[in-house]
Order: structure tokens, then C-alpha cells, then sequence
């Protein structure tokens, strides 16, 4: 995955023809796009395909399963076209290998602690221990909290090689310069973006913001 705006188009329009249009106006400015399974039911998993030729495709099914589904998930992902997929780490590391193992080569991002209010409940409990386990399987990142951006920092001093890639921004609540000042490499961003007016101008104004950081 490229690292140029830091920006992953999170794309959960499940109006299909409003995602294509979506994904066209703002291909150009963002660094890849994560469909989930909004997208995927409303337009079948081809839309997996269709987007691939257009940016680089984060499958984030939260892949939670023993390590032959599992197995069975991501290889029918990457056949359709995913450069990367997102996955529970709480079914712990036999699955977390096999996840690593059938992407052979693709990027595995794997959640810590939720960015949502229930997701200090549980994940944050285990979020460190996620993150150890998660750099010990082989994962390419972590999904950490712009919602809560210091977060983000004990995440990654788990697991300092990895990328952070974050949700949370805007319609959570959460800021993308704080998100990136607190060490995550690219923030995810949804309704921020497609449910904008201007989706563009949406995502480029996110884009200079981080920009703005001086990387
Ligand atoms: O902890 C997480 N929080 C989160 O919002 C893990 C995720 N994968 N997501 C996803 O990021 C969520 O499912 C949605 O696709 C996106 C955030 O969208 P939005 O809140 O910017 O609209």
C-alpha cells in the first residue's frame, strides 16, 4: 500500500452506484479503500474486483474464525482482488498465523482496541497483548483508535514495527492530526468522506490537514 496522503477511504455506501462515483471522485487523493460488509452485501463480493482496479482493497471482514475458515476467507478475498485484510486477534495465534500465512504476502491488519465506546469494555483490555501477538504472527499493522489517540501510542510501543492504521475520525469524533501526532501512518475515514456534499473536497481537505503535519 502506497504512503503518500496517509488517507484510506473507508467506503460503506451500500447505493452502489454513489460507492463507484464515490471511489472515482477521490481515487486520486486517497492511499487505498476498505470496504466492509455494508458494500459487500449491497453489491456482491465482484465489487471487490471492480474497486481493485481502481485503488488498492482492504477487505475489513474482522475475520474472527478457527484457522480454516479463516483460511478459506482471505484466500477467497485475495483471488477477488484484496491487497489486504482486516482480522480479529482474540481467537488467538493459531488462527492469527493462518490469517498471515493464507494472505501469502498480502497485508494482515489486525484489531486492537475498538474505536467505538463499547470497545473499551473488552478489546481495550487486551489491546497491548493484541498488538505483541500481532507482531509475533508476522501482521504488516494494528487497528487503533482515533477516538482515542493516546491510545494509539501504547498500541504502537507494543508493537513498534507495525503500521497503525486508524479509524475514528469525524463522524466518531476523532481528529485525524491527532490520530497521526500520536503515531498512526494512515487514518480511515468514512461517512466523513462519502456521506460529505463535496466527497472530494472532503478528503482533500483531510489530506492537506495531514499534510499539514510535515511528513
Ligand atoms: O475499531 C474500529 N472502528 C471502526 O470504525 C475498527 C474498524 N474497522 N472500524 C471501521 O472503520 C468501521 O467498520 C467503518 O467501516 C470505518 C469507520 O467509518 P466512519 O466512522 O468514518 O464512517
Amino acid at each position: 500500500m502506497k504512503m503518500d496522503s496517509r488517507l484510506i477511504l473507508a467506503l460503506d455506501e451500500t447505493d452502489v452506484p454513489k460507492a463507484l462515483h464515490v471511489l472515482d471522485e477521490v481515487c486520486g487523493i486517497i492511499d487505498a479503500v476498505k470496504i466492509n460488509w455494508p458494500l459487500i452485501l449491497s453489491a456482491g463480493p465482484e465489487i471487490i474486483t471492480t474497486l481493485s482496479q481502481k485503488a488498492d482493497v482492504i477487505c475489513d471482514f474482522k475475520i474472527a474464525d478457527i484457522p480454516n475458515t479463516d483460511r478459506l476467507i482471505i484466500e477467497q478475498s485475495v483471488k477477488r482482488g484484496a491487497s489486504g485484510v482486516i482480522v480479529h486477534a482474540f481467537t488467538g495465534t493459531d488462527s492469527l498465523k493462518e490469517c498471515v500465512s493464507a494472505a501469502g504476502g498480502r497485508d494482515v491488519f489486525v484489531v486492537t482496541e475498538m474505536s467505538h465506546p463499547g470497545g473499551q469494555e473488552f478489546t481495550a483490555k487486551h489491546a497491548e497483548e493484541f498488538a505483541a501477538m500481532a507482531a509475533e504472527c508476522g501482521a504488516s499493522g494494528l487497528i487503533a483508535p482515533a477516538t482515542r489517540p493516546e491510545r494509539i501510542k501504547k498500541i504502537k510501543e507494543s508493537a513498534p514495527g507495525l503500521l497503525i492504521l486508524s479509524p475514528g475520525v469525524g463522524a466518531q469524533g476523532g481528529s485525524a492530526s491527532n490520530a497521526v501526532l500520536n503515531g498512526a501512518d494512515y487514518v480511515i475515514v468514512g461517512r466523513s468522506i462519502y456521506g460529505s456534499s463535496d466527497p472530494k473536497d472532503a478528503a482533500q481537505k483531510l489530506a492537506d490537514e495531514i499534510k499539514a503535519l510535515r511528513f
